[in-house]
């Protein structure tokens, strides 16, 4: 599916700026140009494009509520482990906000979309964010129900969060409801599956429109765009998480460095946290010493909650589009970002590409318009792999604090640069 990605991605920015081309050039008839323009520009490319932007919104409801009530509710069943699972929760929700806070700052201070001259089609008005006290309050549910058709992701989050804990402490019932939604998270996950399997024909016609209409230009404008996410992915992944091992658990950054590499690779060629899973838990426990009954549980639980390149990601395209679209963002909507970005990396799935997924719902609670994810999703595959790396990073960082802190740690193990090389 890569390749395919990538080979969408190639054709799409290829015929665009051919057509781009075409349409300025005066050689053609204005016949002609106009079914180019009006036929396969705004007609195909926009119909295609449009409806995949919409599947990519169809999932962030039921994809962030099951995946949120399955590992809310395997939460509360290890109540035994309040002050481990107080810890791990606490640090990865902490990470993630300082990503997508330096996310912001670098990207106000870099300013990727400020020189992108798109005569969007859309001119599209933001909608005022309101007061930030009415989104402190309305973050809790008054009506689920209402909740999940409006689309308030955020109190769908604080429903599921409730919903999970619930389960976790209603005996024989609740564990039949737990295995419907972890069932039920099965199910969305194919459905992610199978709308990731349409993605290079909805890139393809994507970034064919956009190139059309902007021309080859526009790969300039997003390379600025690209390595302003891949500077802060960087910064995070090697700066910020040394310092924290360092600080929290006075261990070398260096040798978990050398030892999560192999990671790194499965994370960067996968693009999936999900399926660098089985090759996480075991360097985190056998590489890194971290105790099995600390790993067991911060690992998945960080494949699914914690996303902090993610949001890194969020926090720079919801710049990059509010300047590409002229919008200036009100400090309601900066912190808007940042609470929608943490929670809603929460809720996001391990898998290929659902960063872009609730990128829609951030995009949408900065009162931003959603079609901008058009500009960025030609780079957000290799984005995606980068990021996937520093998410795995992360939950392995916070997993050997978490272990060490509770005496659930082999430091020897962590120390000994030949442990579980030549896996039995
Ligand atoms: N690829 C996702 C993951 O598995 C991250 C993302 O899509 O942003 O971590």
């Amino acid at each position: 599916l890569t390749n395919r990605i990538l080979v969408a991605m190639v054709g799409g920015i290829l015929l665009g700026s051919l057509i781009n081309l075409l349409l300025h050039s005066t050689g053609i008839s204005d016949t002609f140009r106009m079914l180019i323009d009006e036929y396969l520009v705004s007609g195909l490319f926009e119909l295609v494009g449009r409806v995949f932007v919409a599947s990519l919104k169809l999932l962030v409801v039921p994809l962030v509520l099951v995946s949120l009530i399955c590992g809310s509710s395997s939460l509360g069943d290890s109540a035994r482990m309040g002050p481990i699972a107080v810890k791990t929760l606490g640090f990865y929700l902490a990470t993630t906000a300082i990503a997508v806070s330096t996310a912001l700052v670098f990207a106000v201070l870099v300013g990727p979309g400020t020189h992108v001259s798109l005569q969007s089609d859309a001119s599209f008005q933001a909608s005022v964010p309101p007061p930030l006290i009415d989104v402190l309050v309305d973050i809790f549910p008054s009506n689920p129900v209402k909740a999940m058709a409006d689309g308030k992701m955020l109190q769908i989050i604080v429903f599921a969060l409730l919903f999970g804990y619930a389960i976790s402490h209603a005996g024989e019932p609740g564990r039949r409801i737990a295995a419907f939604f972890r069932d039920m998270e099965a199910v969305v996950m194919k459905m992610v599956g199978i709308l990731m399997a349409l993605a290079p024909y909805g890139v393809f016609a994507l970034l064919a429109k956009l190139f059309a209409t902007m021309g080859i230009g526009a790969i300039l404008d997003l390379a600025v765009y690209f390595f302003t996410v891949l500077a802060v992915l960087l910064f995070h992944g090697l700066v910020v998480y040394s310092l924290l091992l360092r600080v929290f658990a006075g261990l070398s950054p260096a040798m978990m460095i050398s030892k999560i590499r192999s990671v790194w690779a499965f994370a960067f060629s996968t693009a999936s946290s999900g399926a660098t899973l089985p090759v996480m838990l075991r360097t985190v426990e056998r590489r890194l010493g971290v105790d099995n009954s600390v790993a067991g549980f911060t690992i998945p639980l960080g494949a699914t909650i914690n996303m902090d390149g993610t949001a890194i990601m969020q926090g720079v395209a919801t710049v990059f589009i509010a300047q590409v679209y002229g919008i200036d963002l009100s400090l309601t909507a900066f912190i808007t970002v940042i609470l929608t970005a943490t929670l809603a990396s929460i809720g996001t799935a391990a898998v290929p590409g659902v960063g872009l997924i609730t990128l829609a719902l951030v995009l949408e609670q900065a009162g931003l318009p959603v079609e901008g994810i058009a500009l960025i999703i030609g780079v957000d595959r290799l984005l995606d792999m980068v990021r996937t790396a520093v998410n795995v990073t992360g939950d392995a960082t916070v997993s050997v604090i978490v272990g060490k802190s509770e005496n659930h740690f082999d430091e020897r193990v962590f120390l000994d640069p030949n442990a579980d090389v030549n896996p039995d």
